[in-house]
């Protein structure tokens, strides 16, 4: 693998006192994810014909609200992947990543998830192959896709241990491979991240290569459901919105969401959001604004090595 950018020298001060010039010097690992993304792109290409998506059309760049945040969206789709999108966004002070890959619905593969987000000195990870399928009511889907790759989780483990507590809610959208995780910059960490993303990113296009279409029309449509609630809990909950209204304004960041991040949300299904998560209808029988019902959980990973769930 090509290693992404080393860091860069940023003077970050320059002030002028009683006529002493005191100049300070940070090192900031400039990580550019959009390297991250054309290099899973290249990898994609040496193992699938990828044709550029309808969206790439209306959807490439973007400037923020502030002149400087820059927005780079990439949008993809092959024979088996419904969507391939990436959207890489980058100002003088934080690099956000959001990568993803979502089957067609005769595919029950899980879905492909990559959300980086730095900050001044800090980053939130978020890398993992999502089930489609929940595994507490499936288990021959853990067997199916996960027990025999938990060796990539193992091997990132102690780099990148899990995160602490987070949004209750989203543990059921995980699988026992993911790396929750934050740390601070460093070359070291941002050099191991990529590998991890390309690693993770491997595994997930392999299986997608490896799978085989679904003939039964009741799974098929069992798929599709299963994917449209997952559209329809992150077009609507995703930790990134608050800062996404931030650099873009409410309607963009609507539009992005909808039909871009979690493009699918308006044609896989019908049903609401209430429809599949009824524990957020407030008395007037709209959404809640809150992010999560269930608060804050799960101090310490809840799986065990080898992929049990042990809350
Ligand atoms: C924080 N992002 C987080 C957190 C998680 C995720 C778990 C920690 C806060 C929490 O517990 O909710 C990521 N959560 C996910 C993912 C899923 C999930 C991937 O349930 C999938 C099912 N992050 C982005 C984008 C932005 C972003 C696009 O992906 C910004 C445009 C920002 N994420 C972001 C920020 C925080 C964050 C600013 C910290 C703020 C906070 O904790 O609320």
């Amino acid at each position: 693998f090509k290693a992404p950018n080393s860091p860069v020298l940023i003077s970050s001060s320059t002030k002028k006192t009683n006529f002493k010039f005191q100049s300070t010097f940070r090192v900031i690992s400039a990580v550019s994810y959009k390297e991250f993304a054309d290099s899973a792109l290249e990898e994609t290409r040496k193992r699938v014909l990828l044709e550029p998506s309808p969206l790439q059309e209306k959807y490439s760049s973007m400037t923020g609200l502030d002149g400087k945040t820059q927005l780079q969206m990439l949008a993809f789709k092959s024979s088996k992947i419904r969507l391939l999108r990436s959207m890489a966004i980058e100002n003088e002070t934080m690099q956000v990543f959001d990568f993803a890959g979502f089957m067609e619905p005769k595919y029950d593969t899980p879905i492909f998830c990559a959300n980086f987000f730095t900050s001044a000195n800090m980053n939130i990870v978020v890398l993992d192959l999502n089930p489609l399928h929940q595994l507490t009511d499936k288990t021959d889907y853990q067997d199916k896709y996960y027990n025999n790759i938990m060796s990539i989780h193992h091997k990132y483990a102690e780099i990148f241990p899990w995160g602490g507590k987070l949004t209750g809610e989203s543990i059921k959208f995980f699988s026992p491979l993911v790396m929750w995780t934050r740390f601070s910059s460093s070359q070291e960490k941002h050099k191991a991240l990529f590998s991890a993303f390309l690693e993770y990113y491997q595994t997930w296009l392999e299986i997608t290569i490896q799978v085989t279409e679904e003939m039964d029309p009741s799974q098929v449509r069992a798929n599709r459901e299963a994917q449209h609630k997952y559209l329809t809990w992150r077009a609507q909950k995703d930790p990134g919105h608050g800062l996404l209204r931030k650099l873009v304004g409410e309607a963009k960041a609507k539009e992005l969401l909808r039909d871009f991040l979690f493009r699918g949300v308006n044609e896989l299904g019908t049903k609401t959001f209430i429809d599949y998560f009824p524990e957020y209808q407030t008395e007037d029988g709209t959404v809640s604004d809150k992010r999560s019902i269930i608060g804050k959980s799960f101090e310490t990973r809840p799986w065990d090595s080898t992929g049990r769930f042990i809350g």
